[in-house]
């Protein structure tokens, strides 16, 4: 048998923490056949919360979690972990300036990244989901320097996801038969979904999105507000935000990168930017990636138009401008 590999989430009392550790406890994260031992953090105030969930994942009898550690200690919870799938964070209330939502996100992510490093397995692999994710990543990036760059991502699967199934719902395919979209840069609104190289798998073979939806102004237009607006659009509707998407979307995002994407195939992941696609280095910069032994490889290579330049550079520079606000806040 496998030996079990420690997942830590944080802000596991929350609500995408209460979606996601049945999912990692069923095997959907890292495989049917791959026992695991759940590490849950979150702060005081919802220490008991936090115990209900892990009362309930007793009580689920999941075969494959073989432990829980449910605790608001940050070292107890970081010790020996393989994986950190980071959902905590400080959330934007009304009236709140961009600043100080940053700042206490900054100082969240700085002495957590201290944790991780001292105290989590050799190659611990880092998934942020927590809000700004692309800067909260970069900063658990530089307060953990012994944590290799390649080892901290952020999610941008959820975006990826929501663009397949919009052209899925557009086209009336299967969403399976949808692959390739891209996700390029933040996870805000500024994120560019790009289609230009998606494909759709049809009785004759693979065709390009852009000549089976035959609607230029659809896919240049409504279709990318729509991804990008989408997460507002779900908590209009259900008054709270994504939770059983983002979710699932973390499983896709960490399965992927353990176990290796299919053949011909790419996802979107935040990683740390190299500058490829003259993207702004140096920041976490949501690229299409193929995955492969556990390491994430950008695709190089391909063509980007004037259209899609531009909105490359847009969420690039978002990216730099909200850098200089967390470095801002460090001092
Ligand atoms: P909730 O407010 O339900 O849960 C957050 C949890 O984090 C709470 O239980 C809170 O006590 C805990 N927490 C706060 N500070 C902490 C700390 N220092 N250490 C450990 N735990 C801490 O929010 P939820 O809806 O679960 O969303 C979590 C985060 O995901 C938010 O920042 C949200 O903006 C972000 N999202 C990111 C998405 C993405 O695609 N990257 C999509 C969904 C989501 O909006």
């Amino acid at each position: 048998a496998k030996e079990p590999v420690r997942v830590l989430v944080t802000g596991a009392a929350g609500q995408i923490g209460y979606a996601l550790v049945p999912m990692i406890a069923r095997g959907v994260m890292l495989g049917a056949d791959q026992p695991v031992i759940l590490h849950m953090l979150d702060i005081p105030p919802a220490a008991e919360a936090l115990n209900g969930v892990k009362m309930e994942l007793v009580d689920a009898a999941f075969p494959l979690l073989k432990g829980v550690v449910a605790t608001t200690d940050v070292v107890e919870a970081c010790t020996g972990v393989n994986v950190a799938v980071m959902v905590g964070g400080f959330p934007r209330k009304e009236g709140m300036e961009r600043k100080d939502v940053m700042s206490k996100n900054v100082s969240i992510y700085k002495s957590q990244a201290f944790a991780l490093e001292q105290h989590a397995a050799p190659n611990c692999k880092v998934l942020v989901v927590a809000n700004p994710a692309n800067t909260n990543a970069l900063i658990l990036k530089e307060f953990a320097p012994s944590i290799p760059a390649k080892n901290i991502t952020c999610l941008t699967r959820l975006d990826h996801n929501r663009a397949l199934g919009q052209i899925s719902e557009k086209l009336n395919v299967q969403v399976s038969d949808v692959k390739n979209v891209i996700i390029w840069g933040n996870h805000s609104s500024s994120q560019y979904p790009d289609v230009n190289h998606a494909t759709v798998m049809t009785p004759s073979g693979e065709k390009p999105v852009r000549k089976l939806v035959k609607d230029d102004a659809w896919l240049n237009g409504e279709f990318i507000t729509t991804v990008q607006q989408r997460g507002a659009a779900i908590i209009k509707a259900r008054k709270l935000s994504s939770a059983l998407s983002a979710a699932s979307a973390a499983c896709d995002h960490i399965r992927d990168w353990v176990l290796g994407t299919p053949e011909g195939t790419w996802v979107s992941m935040g990683v740390y930017s190299d500058g490829s696609y003259n993207a702004p280095a140096g920041v976490i910069y949501s690229f299409p990636v193929t995955c492969k032994n556990g390491e994430w490889t950008i695709v190089q290579g391909l063509a980007i138009d004037e259209f899609s330049r531009k909105k490359l550079d847009l969420t690039g520079q978002e990216l730099t401008e909200e850098k200089e606000l967390a470095y801002s806040c460090l001092s």
